[in-house]
């Protein structure tokens, strides 16, 4: 049985008064039994995060770290460090790493790898642009970026991932996958990791993220093979963000 995971992306948004604000809503709420939450908040908001959810079962999570423990990269931060500020879970090859930031591939494994290192928990974020949907090409892209990861790990690291599908054209653009495209799409990456292990594939989370919203999430989180959101916009509106994580009981 997969616990279905809601996380919250603020990326480069909120502050240490909606931190604040966030933990008081959800010390007031009540989450559904077998849902877990976590928010991932810029880093400087990590240590502010989890004193302020001490007391909720929300857990924190990075946006991104660098590849190496330590050293000369001015403005970098270390996964070790997200870890020492209470840091869980770590966003890895997020599509906007990937478009603005040139991670590819390579670059995208290497901070899994330096992620699993300090024992963070990765995201790996996959997904196709609109050009490579239209060309019939979403499971050759997102099958690719999940090979290119799993491919190298070992058996043991490939069980600490979680994979979060987002199609590009869906991201921040208010479009959102149906609940049948992103199925097929979740259904594709889970009989991709069974060619690793059976094992792996019924155990391992598969998130969609892409404009999910209260309206849309309980029938996309309704699917067989998607275990929770990654959530944007929707994660900065404590209503809509509590709203969601309910609709995953
Ligand atoms: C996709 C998602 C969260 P949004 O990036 O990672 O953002 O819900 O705003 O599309």
């Amino acid at each position: 049985m997969r616990t279905a995971l809601i996380a919250g992306n603020w990326k480069m948004n909120g502050s240490l008064a909606l931190v604040e604000r966030f933990a008081q809503a959800f010390v007031e709420t009540r989450m559904p039994a077998g849902v877990e939450v976590a928010l991932m908040v810029p880093s400087p908001y990590l240590d502010a995060a989890r004193q302020a959810f001490g007391g909720t079962l929300v857990a924190t999570g990075a946006q991104t770290l660098h590849s190496e423990s330590g050293g000369a990269f001015t403005g970098e931060v270390s996964g070790s460090m997200l870890a020492e500020f209470g840091a869980r879970y770590v966003l890895v090859g997020h599509s906007e790493r990937r478009t603005l930031f040139h991670e590819d591939d390579a670059a995208v494994l290497a901070r899994v790898k330096a992620a699993l290192a300090v024992d963070l928990v990765p995201i790996l974020c996959v997904g196709e642009s609109l050009t490579e949907r239209e060309a019939n090409r979403t499971e050759a892209i997102v099958l690719g970026q999940v090979a290119a990861v799993f491919d190298v790990l070992e058996p043991s690291e490939r069980e600490r991932m979680l994979i979060a599908y987002e199609p590009v054209w869906a991201i921040g653009t208010g479009k959102t996958a149906s609940p049948e495209q992103a199925q097929a799409v979740h259904a594709a990456i889970r009989a991709r990791l069974k060619e690793y292990d059976a094992a792996l594939a019924a155990g391992t989370r598969l998130l969609y993220g892409g404009s999910m919203k209260a309206a849309n999430a309980a029938e996309l989180l309704a699917q067989p093979d998607i275990d929770g959101g990654l959530v944007g916009g929707a994660s900065l509106q404590i209503d809509d963000f509590l709203a969601i994580c309910q609709s995953a009981g």
